[in-house]
C-alpha cells in the first residue's frame, strides 16, 4: 500500500464505524493530494492523533490535516451550516489552513434545525425501541432528500427561493412536531436569519465537486475517498432498522462524490481487531463492559463516541460480520487497527460463525431480526504478553499477535495490508 498505492483508494468501516478510518486516511493521504467525504454528515467522529496532538473531525476529510490536500464534501453529505463552521473554527484556531482547500458540493442537503428537532423527539417517542441515533438530525435531513423536497447548499444563494421552500418545509415539519410529537415547534424566522446569515462564509465553498474530481484525475491526482459509520450501519445493508440514513458501503464513494466507478482503484477495509458498536441494534459477539474481557476492551481501548461520548458496546472479533463486509464493499485489503488494545489478555476469542436457529451458518445474516437471534460460535487463540504499541515491522510483533493476523486473513479470505499498532500517526505498520 505505502510506496505503491493504487491511485485511487475507498477507505471504509467494515463493522458498526469507530474502527479508526480518520487515522489511515489522514496517514495515506501522505500519498494523496486530495481526499472526499461521499456520505453522513457531522455524526461522524474521526479522531486524529498527530505528534501527541488530538484532534478530532466531524465533517471535514480528515486530509485536512495535510497541508496542501484538497477536501471535498460530496453531495452524497448532509450538511449542518454551523456545525461545519465550527469545525472550521477549531481548526483554524490551532492553525490547520481550511477555507482555501475546502469545497462543499452545492447539492448536498442542509440540515437545519428542525431536523435535529425531529430526530431527537422521535429517539424519545420510541422509548426501548430507540435506535441510539446521535441526535444530529441526519435521517430526517436524508429523509427530505428522498422525499425531494430538501434544502440544499446551492438554495442559500437565492434567498427568496430559500425563504419560500424554508417556509414550506416549516409549515410541514412544525406541524408534525406540534401535533404528533408533542414538542415545541422551531421558529420560522429564527431559522431563516441564522441561515442567511452565513452565506457570505459558505458561499466561497460552495463548488461544482464532481467536475473539481474529474479534473484532478485527469490532471494525475490521486484521491483518497473517506468513508463514515461502518458498513453494518449501511441503510440498506446494515443491521436495519438500527442503521445510519446513508450508505456506508464503498459503492456511495461513486453516487455521493459525482465520479464515475471506473475511477476507483483500490477498497481498503478498516477493520478493529475487536468488534464494538453504539446505539441500539443486533450484535452477536458482544461482551458485557461491566467486566472481565468486556470492561477491558472498553476502558484500554476507551471505547467512548467522539461526537456523543456515549460508551460503545464492545466485544470479540466477529469473522462472519467481516465476510459480509468484505463482499458488500468488494474489500481489496484490510487495514487492522487498535491491535494493542488486546496485549496483556490471556487467550483472545474469534467469531467464527453463528448456530441460527439450530443450523450453523457463516455469514452475518442479511436480515437484522435473524443477526439478532445468532449465537456467536467461538475459536480461542492464545494471546500474548508484550507492549505491541508503536511496533514497526510484522516480525516484530509477538508470534502469537502474528497469529492472531494471520488466522483473520484466512477467516475473512482478504488480505491484511496494514496494522495499526496505536493512535499516533506514526504507528502504522505496512505489510504489503
Ligand atoms: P444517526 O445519528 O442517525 O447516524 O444514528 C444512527 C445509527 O448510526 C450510528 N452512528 C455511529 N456509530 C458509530 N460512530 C459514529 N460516529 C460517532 C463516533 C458516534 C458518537 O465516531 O464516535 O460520537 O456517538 C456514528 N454515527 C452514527 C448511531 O450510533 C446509530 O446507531
Ligand atoms: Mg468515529
Amino acid at each position: 500500500m505505502s510506496g505503491n498505492m493504487a491511485r485511487n483508494v475507498i477507505v471504509v468501516g467494515t463493522q458498526w464505524g469507530d474502527e479508526g478510518k480518520g487515522k489511515v486516511v489522514d496517514w495515506l493521504t501522505d500519498h494523496a493530494q486530495g481526499v472526499v467525504r461521499f456520505q453522513g454528515g457531522h455524526n461522524a467522529g474521526h479522531t486524529l492523533v498527530i505528534g501527541g496532538q488530538k484532534t478530532a473531525l466531524q465533517l471535514i476529510p480528515s486530509g485536512i490535516m495535510r497541508p496542501g490536500v484538497a477536501c471535498y464534501i460530496g453531495n452524497g453529505c448532509v450538511l449542518s451550516i454551523p456545525d461545519l463552521l465550527r469545525e472550521i473554527d477549531k481548526l483554524e484556531a490551532i492553525g490547520v489552513e481550511v477555507v482555501s482547500r475546502l469545497k462543499i458540493s452545492g447539492a448536498c442537503p442542509l440540515i437545519l434545525p428542525y431536523h435535529t428537532a425531529l430526530d431527537l423527539a422521535r429517539e424519545l417517542r420510541r422509548g426501548d425501541a430507540k435506535i441510539g441515533t446521535t441526535g444530529k438530525g441526519i435521517g430526517p435531513a436524508y429523509e427530505d432528500k428522498v422525499a425531494r423536497r430538501a434544502i440544499r447548499v446551492a438554495d442559500l444563494l437565492n434567498p427568496k427561493l430559500f425563504a419560500e421552500k424554508l417556509k414550506r418545509n416549516m409549515d410541514y415539519h412544525n406541524f408534525v412536531l406540534e401535533n404528533y410529537l408533542k414538542v415545541e415547534p422551531v421558529d420560522y424566522q429564527k431559522t431563516l436569519a441564522d441561515a442567511l446569515s452565513v452565506v457570505p462564509r459558505i458561499e466561497p465553498l460552495i463548488a461544482d465537486v464532481s467536475s473539481a474530481l474529474n479534473d484532478a484525475y485527469e490532471s494525475g491526482a490521486n484521491l483518497l475517498f473517506e468513508g463514515a459509520q461502518g458498513s453494518m450501519l449501511d441503510v440498506d445493508h446494515g443491521t436495519y432498522p438500527y442503521v445510519t440514513s446513508s450508505n456506508c458501503v464503498a459503492g456511495n464513494a461513486s453516487a455521493g462524490a459525482g465520479i464515475g466507478p471506473g475511477m476507483l482503484n483500490y477498497i481498503l477495509g478498516i477493520t478493529k481487531v475487536y468488534t464494538t458498536r453504539v446505539g441500539s441494534g443486533p450484535f452477536p459477539s458482544e461482551l458485557s463492559t461491566e467486566e472481565g474481557v468486556g470492561k477491558h476492551l472498553s476502558v484500554v481501548g476507551m471505547e467512548f463516541g467522539t461526537v456523543t461520548g456515549r460508551p460503545r458496546r464492545c466485544g470479540w472479533f466477529d469473522a462472519a460480520l467481516l465476510r459480509r463486509s468484505a463482499q458488500l464493499n468488494g474489500l481489496s485489503g484490510l487495514c487492522l487497527t487498535k491491535l494493542d488494545v488486546l496485549d496483556g489478555l490471556e487467550t483472545i476469542k474469534i467469531c467464527v460463525g453463528y448456530k441460527l436457529d439450530g443450523k450453523e451458518i457463516s455469514i452475518f445474516p442479511a436480515n437484522a431480526e435473524d443477526a439478532a437471534r445468532c449465537e456467536p460460535i467461538y475459536e480461542e487463540l492464545p494471546g500474548w504478553k508484550e507492549n505491541t504499541i508503536g511496533t514497526k515491522s510484522l516480525d516484530a510483533l509477538p508470534e502469537n499477535a502474528q497469529a492472531y493476523i494471520r488466522r483473520i486473513e484466512e477467516l475473512v479470505g482478504r488480505p491484511v495490508d496494514m496494522v495499526s499498532t496505536g493512535p499516533d500517526r506514526e504507528e502504522t505498520l505496512v505489510l504489503r
